[in-house]
């Protein structure tokens, strides 16, 4: 038996005192399907043939060495985090994270040929992938509308273009064997007060009606919608906004998505997720870390963390959450940042499955709300680190020394020559 084994004996002997059974969690935390975002590995610059910034209310700082400037690297990056990552991986790309482009076709003329390499790379690997329209970052983006805006022809540029990526999403589903999910987010919106909110917000229910008025069925793709509180330059009102998108979504069956860096500061998505749940809902989460204007800094093994893995694992719902990460930093090495968050999403859930939930639940049951205090930060203690660790090596994945150093052997290797 080496250290990692006996640690691991252990820590179940004290887990069972507990009531908790840390070979069923581990079981149960291998299964739970994390989409990795590709966007992380490229800066979310895309592949298209034509230049623009990252525009869309959302900012990428920073110049660490070693982006992925085409699909081919993006994908060499991403078959290294697979290899760091516990469990059970998905992939999510960005609509402008192309193979190719094709001579004279634009976003609203996408079709699976932009993106067979992804299919063949996906499939060759046994991995589900999904995928977002990109709504931001071109030139049709006018005035920082997209399917809102005013003009019918710009509308219907946008309403294509998320017809042809629920289309390639449908591909992916229909090839890889589980269903795609295809998550809409559009940074619509004003930096300053709006002499009307209403119309913009109208003409945003039309469009997404239209993109969603041909059928698919959910067996290969599943429609997701974003909202956002506000984005960098659009500071004054967000057409999709929660209220808008919560509704949008209860009234058209379709997934929330809940990306945790588009609340106030203070506002957690944790306490959302039973309440959406409760009601059919079901939910897409974009795992992100906002930091005072940022809404997608890595995600590190923090308080909100702990409790959106809680709410999202413990009461037995996990088939109507999804797992997405979203944040991007390019100040650090892209695969270190993929790699930990991917990491820390993993912990959280494992964390959340080693919960005492039955004796939590008792007190809580008998009003004795002291003891459910106590018995809750008695929790905090338990020896998750050490089943985490057995985890690990159980699965084949190196453990956070063994992961640091083979990424810096990458990075030395292959990112250090992309300068
Ligand atoms: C933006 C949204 C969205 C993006 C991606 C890159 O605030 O969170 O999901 O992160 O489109
Ligand atoms: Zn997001």
């Amino acid at each position: 038996m080496n250290r990692t084994e006996k640690a691991f004996e252990t820590a179940c002997d004290i887990y069972r005192e507990y009531g908790v059974d840390p070979v069923a969690a581990m079981e149960k935390v291998k299964n739970i399907p994390v989409s990795l975002h590709a966007w992380q590995g490229d800066d979310v610059v895309g592949f298209e043939n034509f230049e623009t910034a990252l525009t869309g209310g959302c900012q990428v700082t920073g110049n660490y060495p070693g982006r992925a400037r085409t699909a081919d690297e993006l994908r060499a990056d991403l078959d290294v985090v697979l290899t760091l990552v516990p469990g059970k991986s998905r992939v999510c790309l960005q609509g402008h994270q192309v193979d190719k482009m094709l001579p004279g076709v634009d976003r609203d003329g996408f079709t699976i040929e932009h993106f067979s390499s992804w299919l063949d790379w996906a499939k060759d690997r046994g991995i589900g992938m999904d995928i977002a329209p990109c709504y931001y970052s071109h030139p049709k983006l006018d005035h920082g509308l997209s399917l809102s805006h005013p003009d019918a022809g710009i509308r219907k540029f946008w309403i294509d273009h998320g017809l042809c990526i629920r289309r390639i999403a449908a591909e992916f589903g229909r090839t890889l064997g589980t269903p795609s999910v295809c998550n809409f987010w559009m940074p619509d919106g004003f930096k300053d007060i709006p002499a009307d909110r209403y119309a913009p917000r109208l003409r945003m229910k039309e469009s997404l009606d239209a993109i969603f008025a041909e059928k698919i069925d959910e067996k290969y793709e599943l429609d997701a919608v974003e909202s956002k509180l506000f984005g960098i330059g659009v500071e004054s009102c967000t057409v999709g906004s929660h209220d808008f998108f919560l509704m949008y979504a209860a009234r058209n069956n379709k997934l929330i998505c809940l990306d945790s860096g588009h609340f106030h500061p203070t506002e957690s998505i944790g306490d959302k997720l039973s309440a959406i749940v409760a009601q059919q809902g079901r939910i897409l989460l974009h795992v992100s870390r906002g930091v005072r204007w940022d809404s997608d800094h890595v995600i590190l093994l923090n308080d909100e963390l702990l409790s959106i893995a809680r709410e999202a694992a413990v009461y037995g719902y996990t088939d109507r959450i999804w797992f997405c990460l979203d944040y991007f930093d390019a100040s650090i090495n892209r695969i270190a940042a993929m790699a930990i968050g991917a990491r820390n999403m993993r912990k959280a859930l494992l964390i959340a499955l080693l919960e005492p939930l039955d004796l939590l639940r008792k007190e809580e049951n008998a009003w004795n709300f002291s003891a459910r205090m106590a018995r809750m930060e008695e929790a905090k203690s338990l020896p998750w680190g050490d089943v985490w660790r057995f985890f690990c090596e159980k699965e084949n994945i190196p453990d956070d020394t063994a992961m640091l150093q083979r990424i810096a052997a990458y990075e030395k290797a292959v990112l250090s020559k992309r300068a």
